[in-house]
């Protein structure tokens, strides 16, 4: 490549990021419970994933094999390093250490696989950064409990930070709590089967017919009930060990209005708002507002006590990890003087001035660096990682010269643009970045479509949707090119 950036400072965290239930597969190995990722049927473009009722005998779906990593992250790992990572992203399954999720004791053999993973990082030089919870919960909390929206899963979270934060204070210092908080306040209308996302953070499964009012009620308590959840691990991790970071996770899609209608204008700083409370509760420790004024006006949100709030005020993040992917463009509704809350008043539309992915993601760089100075107008000074960005391709693989590969200047010239960016917010903007680790290093199992064939990775494991393959791994072209980018600290891009 010849593109040259600008350089990032020399403790910049580069590397990668993945998520345990699309990668580990082993699903039941070890005394792991049931997840509701391991729920989850594969879905496609069309035809959105569903959670079932829980009978998984005999069922393939795809959590259920990921790539293995469970038995291959020591190999996948020394890639990783070879490429040059100085950290990497992945989750702890809920379910590998409480598989039900309300029992008093851990389960010791997956602490211990957790513990051999973070050995065999540090091992290789790379900063592991944890996710406590992304996009999977025991799904007999889900059964029995009705998911977050019962309080009693705050104390079972509880427990669960407790446990993993003593077993490893000496080997993880980087923390999140719940991977894209923020993307369930999009999932609240009525829209068939699509909205996989509350359902699988939240815990939340909704019948057929169930009202918007009904829908938004429990995704504010269920909301409320993780951030608490949140302020209290990171209350608990402080005192565990003062040197933890333990942050907050949002989904940050550049929002722009669709028309100079004043009206677009309000829809976008709405839908802002609608992402930003959730950040805003994580770092100032309160509620904003409007939504106070919200819950005062609808009822939502109504199972708070005192200490609540005194745990949230007790318990702000040290920095903010954000995903980006795209950038989206808002258009006000008709009925935008609804009764009901911002979710309902606007809507996202295509952008015709720039291109999409396969998957209809618009591919906008720039909008990386406006979300970047957008967050740091909103919370000055505050570190922010990015702990997620990446291309969802169809890759071929190939052979040349005898070595299978991929040629995908596609993803190198997405990431390139993305980087470049970053680099201009940090060096002309100011803005303190801290990592960039993009998504997802190797190839896994799509969260949103469950597919294989949605690749991501500098490495190509060879898997196709139903899992079947060699599962063998191969470098593909952006795999050198992102050493490289690594190597001369974002200068070769
Ligand atoms: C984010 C999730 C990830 C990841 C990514 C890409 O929303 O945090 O888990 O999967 O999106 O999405 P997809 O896998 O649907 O392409």
């Amino acid at each position: 490549m010849t593109k040259k950036g600008l350089q990032l400072p020399e403790d910049f965290l580069w590397g990668g990021a993945i998520a345990a239930h699309q990668a580990e597969g082993y699903w039941d190995a070890d005394g792991k419970g049931v997840s509701i990722a391991d729920v989850l049927t594969a879905g496609s473009h069309e035809v959105p994933r569903e959670i079932t009722d829980g009978v998984i005998a005999g069922k393939n779906y795809p959590n259920h094999h990921g790539i293995y990593f469970y038995k291959t992250y020591k190999e996948d790992l020394a890639m990783m390093a070879e490429m040059g990572f100085k950290a990497f992203r992945t989750s702890i399954a809920w379910t590998r250490i409480f598989p039900n999720g309300d029992e008093d004791q851990p389960n010791e053999d997956g602490l211990a696989f957790y513990d051999e993973m973070f050995d065999t990082m540090l091992e290789l030089g790379i900063e592991p950064v944890i996710t406590l919870q992304h996009f999977e919960m025991p799904y007999h909390l889900v059964t029995e409990y009705g998911g977050w929206t019962n309080r009693k899963v705050i104390d079972f979270f509880e427990n669960y930070t407790r446990v993993v934060f003593e077993r490893y204070k000496d080997k993880v210092k980087y923390w999140i709590t719940h991977n894209e908080i923020s993307n369930q306040a999009n999932q609240t209308e009525v829209s068939g089967l699509s909205d996989f996302l509350i359902w699988t953070n939240s815990g939340l499964k909704f019948a057929a017919g169930t009202t918007i009012e009904a829908r938004q009620a429990a995704m504010y308590q269920a909301a409320h009930n993780e951030l608490v959840a949140s302020a209290r691990a990171v209350r608990i991790g402080h005192e565990i060990n003062p040197d933890f970071k333990i942050g907050a996770m949002l989904n940050v899609a550049t929002m722009y209005p669709a028309t100079t209608k004043p009206a677009d204008q309000l829809a976008v700083q709405k839908a802002r708002q609608q992402r930003d409370w959730f950040s805003d509760v994580h770092i100032r420790g309160a509620y904003p507002n409007e939504l106070e004024k919200l819950f005062e006006r609808t009822g939502w949100r109504s199972d708070v006590t005192d200490q609540d709030f005194i745990d949230l005020a007790a318990g702000k993040v040290d920095y903010l990890s954000i995903s980006y992917y795209a950038s989206s463009v808002i258009r006000a509704k008709d009925d935008d003087d609804s009764e009901l809350d911002a979710a309902t008043r606007w809507e996202a539309l295509p952008n015709d001035q720039i291109k999409a992915s396969d998957w209809g993601w618009a591919i906008d760089p720039q909008g990386l660096r406006y979300a970047l100075n957008e967050l740091n107008d909103l919370y000055p000074g505050l570190p922010i990682m990015i702990v997620e960005n990446g291309f969802g391709a169809y890759d071929e693989l190939i052979e040349k010269n005898g070595v299978k590969t991929v040629n995908d200047d596609y993803r190198m010239a997405y990431l390139g643009e993305h980087i470049a960016e970053v680099e201009k917010a940090v060096v002309n903007d100011g803005i303190p970045v801290i990592g960039y680790l993009s998504w997802a290093p190797i190839d896994i199992v799509s969260a949103g479509t469950g597919e294989m064939k949605k690749r991501y990775g500098y490495i190509y494991v060879d898997l196709d949707d139903f899992g079947e393959g060699t599962a063998k791994r191969y470098k593909k072209a952006s795999f050198n090119w992102y050493q490289q980018v690594i190597a001369s600290r974002g200068v070769d891009l």
